[in-house]
């Protein structure tokens, strides 16, 4: 499979330039992460996107076994910041993606563009008090985004205060003017919309979710081998969800994978990217 044009910048952002697009973030529900990909390998890569579209007769995507599909998570700049956008805690989270979801509008057809939604409700949030959202949504446009390329539309403070709703005329509403450097990071109890594109050529956006796996001060989860085979020989979903995390286990293909990995690291010594199992 072709690679991912793509590259990232790799200079994290500073201290304050950090703490200055969280309280953006807390403030507005959303915040326009700059400069997060090389601008130079957009391009190419938008065009790679184009070339893998596929219809599976409920819209276009991209094959979801492709690497583009995730590539833009590696963005180290989106990384650093998901900790702090996820918890106010001295032991950060580790952010865990969820979900990704591809939106795609071409020939026009506007069909599969959201109206107002939040994607999630407000998660025990009576008042309008801040608290930190569960999950956030890192989005990228691929383009520099106008008035006719679909910009996504966003009520400003709608995520910690429910009364504030897009059905309130009076409300502002902000346009979402990422570059195609950008993402877009986003509090998910926010309103919010996709616009359709009026200009030619397709729309690409892609979203992930991504939640916080709390960190029990502990620098690792710990499964122990009875958690393992309860997990393992779980009889409803659960039990599997309960003893192993939210992800379907690992299928025939993964288990071939993994061995396969196991037999050439052990062969050449290389880091083996695994859990240790708890011995206590
Ligand atoms: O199309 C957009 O601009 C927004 C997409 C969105 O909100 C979603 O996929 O949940
Ligand atoms: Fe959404």
């Amino acid at each position: 499979m072709e690679k991912p044009a793509l590259e990232f910048i790799e200079e994290p952002y500073s201290q304050n330039e950090v703490k200055d697009m969280m309280a953006e973030f807390r403030d507005k529900g959303y915040v326009i992460l700059p400069d997060v990909l090389k601008r130079e390998t957009v391009d190419p890569f938008r065009e790679q996107l184009e070339n893998s579209l596929i219809n599976r007769g409920m819209g276009y995507t991209i094959p979801h076994e492709s690497p583009h599909y995730i590539h833009c998570t590696y963005a180290p700049r989106g990384r650093q910041v998901l900790p702090d956008a996820l918890s106010h805690s001295q032991a950060k989270p580790k952010p865990c993606l969820h979900t990704t979801i591809v939106v795609i509008q071409k020939d026009g057809d506007a069909s599969y563009i959201p109206e107002w939604h939040k994607d999630r409700e407000p998660d025990g949030m009576p008042g309008n008090d801040y608290h930190y959202p569960m999950d956030v949504f890192l989005a990228f446009y691929f383009e520099d985004i106008t008035d006719e390329h679909g910009p996504t539309l966003v009520m400003p403070g709608s995520h910690r205060d429910v009364s504030m709703t897009p059905f309130c005329e009076e409300l502002p509403v902000d346009t979402i003017y990422c570059r195609k450097q950008d993402a877009l990071l986003i509090d998910q109890r926010t309103w919010h919309r996709g616009t359709p594109r009026t200009a030619e050529g397709t729309r690409f956006l892609i979203v992930y979710g991504i939640y916080a796996l709390p960190f029990y001060y502990g620098h690792q989860a710990h499964m122990p081998v009875s958690q393992r085979n309860a997990w393992i020989h779980a009889t409803n979903s659960n039990d599997r969800v309960f003893f192993g995390g939210p992800f379907a286990p690992p299928d025939r293909q993964a288990w071939n994978e993994i061995g396969k990995e196991l037999d050439e690291k052990e062969k050449s010594d290389a880091p083996l990217v695994t859990y240790a199992r708890s011995n206590y």
